[in-house]
């Protein structure tokens, strides 16, 4: 499962500031000497690795980072200042690489790593240092050097915080494309998805997160059984699973008219905590570690409901009753919130359901929300 975030920017260092050329006039000195000032070195452009950043999103927003020129030196044999330098946040994995040549140029593989991609250019010397003992009044001075430029390609390996998973058919595919740039396919019949898609899912402000559409999970795929099972040890990287259940499972119980209604909700949820059960069995016998993992129910297909939304709250209640009452037998800590309900159709329920994951993942790597 790789896939690659790109990003291509221009980057450009300031350019040195130019020497001056002065003379002292004062008055008890009626010839002074040169005394023309350097000019201030320009900004260098470097990147900076960070474990708080996942994507490279935030490049796509600004793709040219320009440092400052330094200033003119002045009278005074007085320096000009520096120019200000840049410092570009990545995350860390970042592979950079020159755009023309594809050579890579730096690869960054731990938090605060650093790098200078652009130096600015040295300042030129005032005409101070141009005198001599036969040559007492130069009038001229250096210009400032110019400035490194590049065009670079940043590239990112992304691995994924969050995997959605459930049996073949729940609507994995068609979140995905919801929440992030990701098109996989979409269709009517189990074991559409056959390798997992990525895709990286905007918050606000630069904030993201990357999400795994993984195949569809049926029962014995730990053993092998369908094609999710190939697929089980992307979810261990992963920090939090999305576990998608299908609200169609819900309609024969939603519509029945001579059961009244109690007993309708309660065999709903039942049906959804079996199916749940079903699927975490299998995560478990591959491997007890992801059944420790931060986990959030969300059912799908809400639209379907649409007439009957009280149906659905009550489902959901029930629901998380049976996850209460069983959790001690499942040797794990409750989940902290209420299963959600979303539809990818109409949208209900999908900000919700970003906010939720981003908190969450942003928790776990102790990014500040
Ligand atoms: N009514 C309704 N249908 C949905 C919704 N989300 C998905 N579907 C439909 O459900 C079917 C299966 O969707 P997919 O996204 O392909 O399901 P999947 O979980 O990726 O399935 P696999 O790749 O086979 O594991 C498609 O026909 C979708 O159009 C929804 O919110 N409401
Ligand atoms: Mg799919």
């Amino acid at each position: 499962m790789r896939f690659i975030d790109e990003a291509k920017i221009k980057i450009a260092a300031g350019h040195g500031g130019p020497g001056c050329v002065s003379f002292r006039r004062e008055k008890s000195i009626p010839r002074g000497g040169p005394d023309g000032g350097d000019g201030g070195k320009g900004g260098h452009v470097s990147f900076v690795a960070t474990n708080q950043l996942g994507t490279l999103q935030d490049l796509r927003f600004r793709r040219e980072y320009q440092a400052e020129n330094g200033r003119h030196g002045s009278g005074k044999n007085k320096a000009g200042r520096d120019g200000e330098s840049i410092e570009v946040k990545i995350p860390v994995g970042t592979l950079i690489k020159d755009l023309e040549t594809d050579e890579i140029l730096f690869d960054f593989t731990e938090d605060g790593q650093r790098w200078v991609a652009a130096r600015g250019g040295r300042g030129g010397k005032g005409n101070t240092h141009f005198a001599t003992a036969t040559f007492q009044a130069p009038k001229f001075a250096q210009p400032g050097e110019d400035g490194e430029k590049r065009e670079l390609k940043l590239e990112l390996k992304l691995l994924a915080d969050a995997s959605l998973i459930g049996y073949p058919n729940a609507g994995k595919s068609t979140l995905i494309s919801r929440i992030s740039a990701a098109h996989p396919k979409i269709a009517d019949y189990p074991f559409t998805t056959l390798v997992p898609n990525l895709g990286v899912v905007n918050v606000t402000d630069g904030k993201s997160f990357v999400v795994a559409d993984i195949p569809g999970l049926i029962e014995g795929a730990h053993k092998g059984l369908g094609l999710g099972h190939k697929f089980l040890k992307h979810i261990e990287r992963t920090s939090i699973t999305v576990h998608l259940l299908d609200g169609a499972h819900l309609l024969d119980f939603s519509t029945r008219p001579d059961e009244h209604e109690g007993a309708n909700v309660k065999e709903g949820a039942k049906e959804l905590y079996r199916l749940y059960c079903a699927i975490r069995k299998e995560l478990e016998l591959f491997n007890a570690d992801l059944s420790e993992k931060d986990e959030v129910i969300v059912i799908n297909k809400g639209d379907l409901f649409q007439g009957q939304p009280e149906f659905l709250e009550q489902v959901k209640v029930e629901l998380r009753a049976l996850l209460k009452k069983n959790s001690k037998k499942m040797g794990r800590p409750l989940l902290a919130q209420e299963p959600l309900s979303i539809s990818c159709a109409s949208g209900e329920g999908i900000h919700e359901l970003i906010h939720l994951l981003w908190e969450r993942i942003a928790e776990g790597k102790g990014i500040m929300k």
